[in-house]
């Protein structure tokens, strides 16, 4: 039974799971942990939920029909609460489903995320604007990984009828390896960056393994139509594949679904929060803390990642203030920047680029009043992060590439107050998704400045409507709608003749 109405809260997509995944088991793969448990200071443990945008909406539907999630056991407490085979149940507080974790070494752990997926496939997914570094130890321990995911799942799954939904670029193998193992299983993959060009995808030593993996899938899913295309056209070069209909490739006598559904938030929660007391004495407190009374905020925030043009936005701000002098004293540039895969020789050289750069404009611009470039690098509490979106007068998602960008959709959702700008870098999922959004190019240094200086200088309120209008979109297409129509597509196929 497929229901007619679309999904937009989380109990219609507990209902609609009930009604179409009763029979089969459930089985959702990630690196990262729904449950995370660690040993705090004291030696208690305790249990963190990862509540990112994918977690906030998987960890619903598995409530909805149990199952198991096949992730990494990253906690240092991960081991001691579960059992000998790597299983816990979770929630803690009302178990529904069950955590299976997989152990890696830190070599395992270092060769596959640290190496191949994040040194090789996100460069080369992102454009390949840093190049990407491709190691034969980094792909082995890639490979060796997937297949340990692979034979967990299979220890789970076995010969039974199941739905395996695989998450991200850590697993572009384990769809091929699954169905290798578990013949009844129907695959799916999203897959949360863009998908690059063919001529850039061909740089990949490894294109044709890793296209072959990935058409291991019933259904893979992106977030926008251009990564499907782009996808179609490489594995059709690259492999010789069949397009037997529209977006789908005949592969190996299979047939897999290549479809975009593009992610988005909790529309209603992030409203919420950003309404409550927490977040007003937050927005009070980063005022007074940082000097923001009476200046104009501009404020960035994100994983320090270069695909988010970190570097880009900070020279667009030094010519900001180089070629209007008359903002000098009244703005402030507030990066959020929350570290990430700080291992890497790529990010290690980002911070210290980062770091030049703010010393390099606060030396020329600033004065003992006034320091044009903030830079808050932590990871900030969510309360926080609600409070920098409702103090900001523009909030600029500069990426060079990205694959949706959820920041530009929290931003929308916190502002109660219609006011405030969006200025989004035009290669995001979201500037092609959200409808008549302001975008701008961050490779051009000068428009991207002129941009910042006219918002700067236009009257506050002007662009109430255009705020009206994003945010009904976000509302309407929220999270619940993602996760409902990936299960849509699958629940057809279920009934589809394959
Ligand atoms: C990948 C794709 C795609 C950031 N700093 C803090 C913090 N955040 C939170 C934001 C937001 C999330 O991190 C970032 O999400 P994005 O979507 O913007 O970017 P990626 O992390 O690169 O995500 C992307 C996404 O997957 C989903 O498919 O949209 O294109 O690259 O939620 O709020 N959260 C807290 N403290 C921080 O300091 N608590």
């Amino acid at each position: 039974m497929v229901s007619s109405r679309p999904i937009r809260t989380r109990r219609q997509l507990q209902t609609f799971v009930r009604q179409n995944f009763r029979d089969r088991l459930f089985v959702s793969v990630s690196n990262r942990e729904p449950f995370v448990h660690a040993y705090d200071s004291a030696g208690k443990i305790e249990a963190k939920f990862a509540a990112g945008g994918l977690t906030l909406a998987l960890h619903p539907v598995m409530q909805a029909v149990g199952g198991a999630w096949v992730a990494h056991g990253s906690g240092s407490a991960d081991r001691a609460t579960a059992d000998e085979h790597g299983r816990a149940r979770v929630p803690p507080e009302d178990p529904s489903y069950t955590l299976q974790r997989v152990w890696l070494s830190a070599r395992e752990n270092d060769g596959y995320y640290n190496g191949f997926a994040n040194q090789a496939l996100w460069p080369l997914c992102h454009n390949a604007f840093t190049k990407p570094v491709f190691r034969e130890a980094h792909w082995a321990a890639y490979q060796a990984v997937n297949r340990k995911f692979a034979d967990a799942v299979a220890k789970i799954v076995g010969r039974r009828d199941a739905t395996v939904f695989i998450q991200d670029y850590h697993f572009a193998l384990l769809s091929r390896l699954v169905r290798e193992r578990c013949p009844q299983a129907v695959c799916a993959q999203f897959w949360h960056i863009p998908w690059p060009v063919e001529g850039v995808f061909r740089v990949c030593p490894w294109r044709k393994q890793i296209l072959d993996g990935l058409l291991g899938n019933d259904v893979l899913g992106f977030h926008a139509p251009a990564y499907v295309e782009r996808f179609i056209d490489g594995a059709a070069r690259q492999l010789g594949c069949e397009r037997t209909a529209p977006r789908v490739l005949r592969h190996r006598n299979r047939e897999a679904r290549i479809r975009h559904f593009p992610i988005s938030i909790d529309f209603d929660k992030t409203a919420a929060a950003a309404r409550g007391a927490a977040c007003d004495a937050a927005v009070r407190g980063l005022r007074e803390r940082f000097g923001l009374q009476g200046k104009f905020v501009v404020l960035g925030l994100d994983r320090i990642d270069y695909s988010k043009g970190v570097i880009e936005r900070l020279q667009a701000v030094e010519a900001l203030l180089e070629t209007y002098p008359e903002v000098r004293g009244k703005i402030v540039f507030l990066y959020a920047g929350s570290p990430s895969r700080t291992k890497i020789p790529a990010y290690k050289a980002l911070h210290r680029d980062m770091n030049r750069g703010e010393r390099r404009i606060n030396k020329k611009y600033g004065n003992e009043r006034w320091r044009p470039v903030v830079t808050i690098a932590e990871h900030l509490p969510y309360e926080q992060v609600l409070a920098l979106y409702r103090l900001a007068d523009v909030c600029v998602v500069s990426s060079l590439d990205d694959g949706m960008n959820l920041v530009a959709k929290e931003f929308l959702a916190a502002r109660n107050d219609e006011q405030g700008r969006l200025l989004l870098s035009e290669f995001t999922g979201a500037a092609w998704e959200l409808p008549g959004v302001e975008t701008f190019n961050p490779f051009a240094t000068d428009e991207f400045a002129r941009k910042l200086y006219e918002l700067s200088a236009a009257a506050p309120g002007k662009a109430r409507a255009e705020m009206r209008r994003l945010r009904r979109h976000v509302r309407e297409n929220n999270v619940f709608g993602w996760m409902g129509s990936i299960l849509e597509e699958l629940a057809a196929l279920d009934r589809a003749p394959r």
